[in-house]
């Protein structure tokens, strides 16, 4: 890694807390054999321009093998790599490559369910008998033969599949090709103990976990109690309030089990990293950074600036609320944009997307940047014969589809946005032709050069990466806030609307959104970091 200021400073402290993470979607970043679809070679090929950007860390969406009804989150083998993706040569040399330029690189981990054709579900399925039948949650119909109870899939219809051939019903709270592990059977920890294990002793270091606060369910299933805030066109799994199908307390004690095994890896506080998909309100969601003494994950990822309305006092609001609901160990973190969100830039406009950019970057926490928002990719329209997402062509026109995220990396102006060879799996974003990384690179006022700034800045001010965090008092539509480290003390100030506000500080203009900060005012959709 190479020497910058305030290295040593911010090395005090784990890379997790200092540093950034950049999610990777495999499939749409680089192809490298021409099938349209990316791979692992093509991203140890685009390395550099990870790197380059000044981020800490990779997460990769899932790369196993898949028969990819869900794009990879319906895992066939936790052990193996998709050979669409490569083999696991091809991810040795990835990750040694990533290690070389000083990059960690996280897996994703997928507990909650498997894919219908793993070895373990079809044995599953095979017999009542069989020692695998209570891998998976199985139960009986309800008298009048229907599903055993209420629960609805997150992706539409009943949570239950009707098995003919045994007369009983599977879990999956997702599609019914992705059956729901039974976290209650020890065989089951075991197993997927060992998986977590097969890739930390390969060098991973880390997991980000999906949808870990579903793992477990409630002993007796008994019904989900209806959501009285539910109304026609959202989304139909909002109906119910998933009281009994997430958050047991069974489900922290296996993150704590988790904890322990990843901590295993390396002395304390530098083992390996684990990262919980979570969603719930803030006092749930703080459980999931477990106690003191007994911790549950490092990181329970944070949506809130997805969630809320892009307005200061929102945020402002949101902000105080969630850093006031983090233990005294708690270490917060921010996200923007995923493979499952909008586009930050198609929900807020660029202007504001650059302001976005230097919010996630100064807020105190780990932020996690998704890619493609380094460049500032907008809305894409996907024509209707090109829709993949499942959850999209099970619930059309509600606005949840998900491949508008999922498209391919531009890379320059050449075929295919360089790319691939070949039509990509997804469209291009439509102006691929300007708006990507070459030119972007070439371009001193492009999202991109911004990203790098503001990543640049971050690794040379700790008072950045860790330092404390405080809000400022600022005119209507002004987020501004402070954050200090020693006698460090570096000020922030964010125009979230498109009028000219006054600056409500005074200092040094060390990084603007926009060209030619004056450092008096605050011009409409300018942010401005200050010394
Ligand atoms: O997402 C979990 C999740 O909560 C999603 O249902 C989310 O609410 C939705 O996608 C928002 O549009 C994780 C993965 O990130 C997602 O890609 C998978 O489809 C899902 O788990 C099942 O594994």
């Amino acid at each position: 890694m190479h020497g910058y200021p305030g290295m040593t400073e911010r090395h005090e402290h784990p890379w997790w807390k200092s540093g950034t993470v950049y999610q990777v979607y495999p499939r749409s970043f680089q192809d490298s054999d021409g099938d349209g679809i990316g791979d692992l070679a093509g991203i140890e090929r685009r390395l550099d321009h990870i790197a380059r950007l000044g981020v800490d860390a990779i997460w990769l969406s899932p790369i196993f093998p898949s028969p990819m009804a869900d794009f990879g989150y319906d895992v066939a083998d936790y052990c193996a790599i998709h050979p669409m993706f490569g083999d696991l040569a091809a991810f040795d040399r990835l990750l040694a490559a990533a290690h070389a330029r000083g990059l960690k690189l996280l897996l994703d981990f997928v507990p909650n369910h498997t894919s219908d054709q793993h070895p373990w579900f079809v044995a599953s399925r095979s017999s009542r008998t069989d020692p695998k039948r209570n891998w998976y949650v199985w139960r009986d119909p309800a008298p009048d033969g229907g599903p055993p109870n209420n629960w609805i899939s997150d992706f539409g219809g009943s949570a239950w599949e009707h098995d003919p051939a045994s007369g009983q019903y599977y879990l999956h709270a997702f599609l019914r090709q992705q059956p729901d592990l039974n976290w209650r059977n020890p065989a089951v920890k075991t197993a997927m103990f060992d998986a977590m294990r097969f890739w930390f002793e390969r060098g991973v270091d880390g997991f980000r976990i999906d949808v870990l606060w579903h793992i477990v369910k409630a002993a007796d299933f008994p019904d989900n109690p209806a959501n009285p805030y539910w109304r026609p066109g959202i989304t139909e799994r909002d109906r119910l309030i998933q009281q009994h199908s997430t958050d047991q307390p069974e489900a922290h004690a296996i993150a704590a089990e988790m904890r322990k095994l990843a901590d295993g890896y390396g002395a304390k506080g530098q083992g390996r990293v684990l990262i919980g998909e979570i969603f719930l309100p803030n006092d749930r969601h703080a459980r999931w950074f477990g106690t003191a003494d007994r911790p549950q994950v490092h990181l329970p990822f944070n949506f809130q600036l997805i969630e809320n309305a892009w307005e200061a006092a929102t945020l402002r609001e949101m902000i105080a609320a969630y850093e006031a609901s983090l233990p005294p160990h708690g270490w917060p973190n921010w996200v923007i944009g995923s493979h499952d969100a909008p586009r930050i830039a198609a929900r807020i406009g660029e202007a504001q997307a650059r302001v976005a950019a230097m919010l996630l970057l100064t807020l105190r926490g780990t932020p996690t940047l998704y890619q493609g928002d380094e460049l500032g990719i907008g809305k894409v329209d996907i024509p209707p014969d090109r829709v993949r997402d499942p959850q999209e062509l099970r619930q059309p026109g509600i606005g949840i589809g998900r491949d508008r995220s999922r498209t391919p990396m531009p890379w320059d102006d050449t075929a295919q946005a360089g790319f691939s060879t070949a039509e990509p799996w997804l469209p291009l974003n439509p102006d691929w032709r300007t708006r990507n990384v070459a030119a972007q690179e070439r371009d001193p006022a492009s999202m991109l050069t911004l990203y790098r700034r503001l990543l640049a800045l971050r690794r040379a001010h700790p008072a950045l990466a860790v330092g404390d965090f405080r809000l400022l008092d600022a005119a209507d539509g002004v987020l501004a806030y402070e954050r200090c480290r020693g006698d460090a003390v570096l000020r922030v100030a964010l125009n979230l609307t498109d009028a000219p506000k006054p600056l409500p500080f005074t200092g040094a203009v060390l990084l603007s959104t926009l060209d030619g900060a004056r450092g008096d005012t605050l011009r409409a959709n300018e942010g401005i970091i200050c010394q």
